[in-house]
């Protein structure tokens, strides 16, 4: 019987992706994103035997837990959360920083990541099996100039990681970070308010990982036998050695 997967930000870029190989690899996948156009474009072309569709906005606990709710119960069945739903908002000092970007990063990748995990978790905990993946980011394990606030956020990813390994053992249900640096993805049109341009910059002169390399590693972590957990992944591309330094052509 085909496995059952959850994929926050599925819209786009890694969440996409790691939808894409799970299905290759003979999941079922429910994939979340706000822009319900995609969504139900990834639904046709796919077909709704394999995939379902749930379009809200992680932001919002209500939303969160009326639409993961609505599924069916054969749905609810649920193998692998991928809590990949996430952003950054400029990239800046934090003394001259935009509250509005804060508080929509804190919203989305800390508390979006709590809402659907605790939903999840209790179904995954009832049943004594599952496996959660937490897409965090270099930028939760170090610093870098001006990405502050993202970078707490991704920080706050890693210790709710943790947290949720040591919570959910009892329970049988693996927890996984995975931990990329930079991926070429709609992730820095979005940091720079839909700036092509400045976006393409960031990849200019190396060679950036792309999201089937993370897609890659979500697949290997959650088909490792029962006994196995991966704790943790940090995946660099080999140009980018730390957060904040890439050596470019
Ligand atoms: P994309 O911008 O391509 O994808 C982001 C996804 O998150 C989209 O599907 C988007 O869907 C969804 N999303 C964003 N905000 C919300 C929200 N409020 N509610 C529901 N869904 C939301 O970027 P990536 O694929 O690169 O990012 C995926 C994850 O990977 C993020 O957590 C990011 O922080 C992390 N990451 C990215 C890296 C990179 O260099 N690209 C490196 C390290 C980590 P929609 O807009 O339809 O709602
Ligand atoms: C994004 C990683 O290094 O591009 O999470 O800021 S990096």
């Amino acid at each position: 019987m085909s496995k059952i997967a959850l994929i926050t930000g599925g819209t786009s870029g890694i969440g996409l992706a790691t939808a894409k190989l799970l299905l290759e690899n003979d999941y079922k996948v429910i994939v979340t994103g706000r822009r319900a156009e995609r969504l139900l474009q990834f639904q046709e072309e796919i077909g709704s035997d394999k995939v379902y569709t749930l379009c809200f906005d992680v932001r919002s606990d209500e939303e969160v837990n009326f639409a993961l709710n609505s599924l069916p119960a054969e749905w609810k069945n649920i193998d692998v959360l991928v809590n990949n739903a996430g952003l950054a908002w400029g990239l800046g000092q934090f003394f001259n920083g935009n509250t509005t970007h804060w508080d929509t990063m804190i919203d989305t990748n800390i508390k979006g990541l709590l809402y659907v995990s605790k939903v999840v978790a209790n179904w995954m905990k009832d049943k004594k099996s599952g496996h959660i993946v937490n897409i965090g980011s270099i930028a939760g394990k170090d610093v870098y100039m001006n990405g502050n606030v993202y970078c707490a956020t991704k920080h706050a990813v890693d210790a709710l990681t943790r947290a949720m390994r040591i919570e959910l053992a009892e329970f049988k249900v693996k927890v996984t970070g995975i931990h990329p640096g930079a991926v070429e993805t709609e992730f820095s049109e979005v940091r720079f308010d839909g700036d092509k341009d400045r976006a393409k910059k960031v990849y200019e002169g190396f060679e950036n990982l792309i999201a089937d390399d993370i897609a890659d590693a979500v697949y290997y972590a959650v088909s490792r036998p029962a006994h196995v957990n991966i704790n943790d992944l940090v995946i660099m591309p080999t140009a980018q050695p730390a957060a904040g330094v890439i050596h470019r052509n």
